[in-house]
């Protein structure tokens, strides 16, 4: 695997796995890692304000099946392509642009954002193809990056952007392109802000690997995965609902808001129930019920109050 490290931290600094499979262990190490890598201090104390609120009481999803079975088109559609196809993905040197509709435009290096304070968080993912993944997350929170440019009162959406780059990533240079690139997302400004979204940088202790977005990709726990857009380079504060790639590829069968919904099946699949990836077969006994919102329902329902979510879907 390929994973990106930054140069001066090497594999035993890392923190060990078994820190990350007791679930209720705040990883304050893993994150003083990557900040010290960034050359800031790292934290003696846990990382997140308030422990025990973004573990899950279920089993992490195997590493090796968090960065072996991925969706990420530019390298391919298969599941195993992106492990397979991202060893010659340069995630370093990297910057997101942040600009549009805020007071205070902003180049973020890569170190920059490492420097923000890391947090470990697990979360359910669940795509839209009905499996879904337990992962334990690093990252900051959207709100964080978005506080720093100020956005203007006008703003009312953020867009986001991956790199395109066809000499690095096969999936951009083939006969055959699945999608227009770049590949691109957006989030309305109050989902963008809320505090369970997240600027990922690591995944299990570690950065990023190539096939999961290196360096740093969006993490929206209670919408389906395809949100969560990889390999970002800009963000962009607008006044309209940005494009979303899978909504214009297939306005009939992906919407914008893509909250998760048991209720609105996908017109060729059923949305009431998923696959835990790891946990057995996909029509086997071990498919489970989906739940709205992924189970966030209870942070995240408010902002759609009024909304008829059967209709924006
Ligand atoms: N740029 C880009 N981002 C992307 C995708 C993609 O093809 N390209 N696939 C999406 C889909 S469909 C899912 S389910 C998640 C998968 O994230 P993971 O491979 O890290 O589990 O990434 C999302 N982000
Ligand atoms: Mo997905």
């Amino acid at each position: 695997m390929s994973a990106y490290r930054p140069p001066h931290i090497s594999a035993h600094e890392i923190t060990p796995e078994s820190v990350f499979l007791d679930r209720r262990t705040f990883l304050a190490a893993t994150a003083g890692g990557l900040l010290a890598a960034a050359g800031t201090p790292a934290f003696a104390a846990p990382l997140d304000a308030a422990p025990g609120r973004y573990v899950l009481d279920e089993a992490l999803t195997p590493e090796k099946d968090v960065t072996g079975y991925n969706n990420f088109y530019e390298f391919g559609t298969g599941k195993g392509d992106p492990a397979a196809n991202s060893g010659a993905f340069e995630p370093e040197p990297w910057s997101v642009a942040v600009g549009g509709l805020v007071a205070k435009p902003k180049t973020f290096g890569l170190e920059e954002l490492l420097a923000f304070p890391l947090e470990e968080r697990i979360y359910r993912m669940r795509c839209v193809e009905a499996w879904s993944m337990v992962i334990p997350w690093i990252g900051f929170p959207l709100a964080s990056l978005l506080d720093r440019v100020e956005p203007l009162g006008d703003a009312k959406y953020v867009a986001f952007e991956t790199v395109v780059r066809p000499r690095q990533m096969p999936g951009q240079s083939g006969f055959f392109q699945p999608l227009p690139w770049p590949y691109v997302e957006g989030l309305r400004l109050d989902e963008a802000r809320h505090p369970l979204t997240i600027l990922s940088v690591g995944v299990y202790g570690k950065t990023l690997p190539n096939q999961n977005g290196a360096p740093v990709r969006l993490v929206v726990p209670w919408k389906y995965g395809f949100k969560g857009i990889k390999s970002i380079v800009r963000i962009t504060l607008t006044d309209k609902e940005p494009p979303s790639t899978w909504n214009v590829s297939a306005p009939q069968e992906y919407g914008f808001y893509a909250n998760v919904n048991p209720e609105v099946d996908h017109p060729r699949w059923s949305q009431a129930s998923e696959n835990r990836i790891g946990e057995g077969g996909f029509f086997g006994a071990n498919r489970r019920p989906t739940l709205p919102f992924n189970g966030y329902g209870e942070e995240v329902a408010g902002l759609y109050a009024g909304m008829d979510l059967r209709v924006n879907y």
